[in-house]
């Protein structure tokens, strides 16, 4: 009878510690807006049910590879700003999960139909780094035939003044 406790204590103590080591493990996604003080929590939710969510086919010009056509499903930047009352900087800064940063100015986001914030490629949720995608969230510039701007695994944006 204790033997069998003993086994079923450490038994238990295993499930525990499997339990809170995958949990630890799953990422959830998120997206950090920076405005003055403040940092919005954006829900992945709220980006993957907009109602200004757009299709539109796109060239992927991956390092090693032909350059691919696909179709990218994202929202115009300017319109999820305004969407989350986010005032927009004179230039907005893109932080990736992989240290990757890049910078817009505010006369590039007015440019219509050119800056979206991607999160499905062909249909599908785009994947976070760890699980070998570019996503979960992309920054795609429809008319920068150089994709070094199309920002991976975006973390935060910043909005900062004029430089
Ligand atoms: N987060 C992040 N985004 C990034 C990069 C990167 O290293 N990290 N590389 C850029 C460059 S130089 C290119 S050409 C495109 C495609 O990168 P890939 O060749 O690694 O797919 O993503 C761009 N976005
Ligand atoms: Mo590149």
């Amino acid at each position: 009878m204790k033997v069998k406790k003993k086994v079923l204590m450490a038994l238990a103590i295993i499930i525990i510690i499997t339990g809170i080591t995958l949990l630890s493990n799953r990422e959830k996604p998120e997206l950090i807006v920076v405005y003055g003080e403040i940092k919005k929590n954006i829900e992945t939710e709220f980006i993957y049910s907009h109602i200004d969510s757009e299709t539109f086919p796109a060239v992927v010009r991956s390092s090693g590879n032909k350059p691919v056509e696909t179709e990218y499903t994202g929202i115009e930047l300017s319109k999820l700003f305004d969407s989350l009352n986010i005032p927009v900087g004179e230039r907005i800064l893109f932080d990736a999960y992989d240290g990757y940063r890049i910078v817009l100015s505010k006369d590039e986001l007015n440019e219509p139909k050119n800056l979206y914030l991607a999160y499905e490629r062909d249909g599908e949720k785009m994947k976070s780094k760890k699980q070998g995608g570019n996503g979960p969230f992309q920054l795609i510039i429809r008319r920068d035939p150089f994709s070094q701007r199309w920002i991976k695994h975006i973390k935060t944006i910043t909005m900062l003044p004029a430089s």
